[in-house]
């Protein structure tokens, strides 16, 4: 299953990690926060070249150009796709665009060790990704360990047991994945089923995968505090134009 292989990988990265890593001078924007204040529909962008499942989504190119266009689109944050191996991301994006934005950046990569949040806080993002099904029991355990170095963690979720599992874990944003990440099939009404339970619990929501257009935020709307993304973006020859239509 490609998602234990790509689980496998991050295992394997994790061992040629530096034993230390220079801190970051870099003062934490609120991901949570950016989401609340926006004044239009919050859509968080997400920086993705490819995936498994859709391959090559678009031509490598200066990743501070794109950021650029998606600010200026009008998106509350960033999301960086950081995993090398399926998704073409790299580290090294995140403090290379990091000075020239001023919006908060949530690292996207499969965490599998903690090693790899003292890694995140040195990039300068400011908020990581933690996703239940790849960090199982341990997920209340991530969620407090990147709470610890100042990293607002995104868990994310993609069934009513994990949604169940996200309310007692201390983590404040709840990410609801519309797409299955062992079968890739994506499906909007994920969220309408597993956010109400989530807002109840008083947490912000995020519903990330499969939109395409504006309708998709709409028929959403309802449910969830932000829109997290990529590939209708990415796949676009006018991104700015694009997060426009979106926000
Ligand atoms: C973006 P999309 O369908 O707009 O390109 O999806 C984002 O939600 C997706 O990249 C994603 C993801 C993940 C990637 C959601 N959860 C976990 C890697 C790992």
């Amino acid at each position: 299953m490609i998602l234990d292989d790509i689980v496998s990988c991050s295992h394997r990265r994790v061992s040629s990690l530096p034993d230390s890593f220079p801190s970051s001078t870099h003062v934490p924007i609120s991901l949570r926060e950016a989401i609340l204040q926006a004044r239009n529909n919050a859509v968080i962008a997400e920086l993705k070249f490819a995936s498994p499942s859709r391959g090559i989504i678009r031509e490598k190119q200066q990743p501070a150009d794109i950021s650029e266009d998606m600010i200026l689109g009008g998106c509350c944050a960033l999301s960086i796709l950081t995993e090398p191996d399926f998704f073409h991301g790299c580290p090294d994006t995140i403090p290379a665009i990091r000075n020239s934005v001023n919006v908060p950046i949530l690292r996207k990569d499969f965490i599998v060790n903690e090693h790899q949040l003292d890694e995140t806080k040195s990039l300068g993002a400011d908020a990581v990704l933690l996703i239940s099904s790849v960090l199982g029991n341990e997920t209340g355990h991530f969620v407090k360990e990147a709470q610890k170095r100042g990293l607002e963690p995104l868990l994310e979720v993609h069934t009513r047991k994990e949604a169940k599992q996200a309310m007692d874990s201390g983590a404040e944003v709840v990410g609801i994945n519309n797409r299955d990440l062992r079968t890739f099939r994506t499906d909007l009404s994920t969220t309408k089923n597993i956010a109400p339970m989530l807002k109840d619990a008083g947490l912000t929501v995020v519903s990330a995968s499969g939109m395409v257009w504006p309708c998709d935020i709409r028929s959403l709307h309802r449910y969830a505090d932000g829109f997290l993304i990529g590939s209708s973006i990415m796949s676009s020859n006018n991104p700015r134009k694009r997060v426009e239509g979106f926000v």
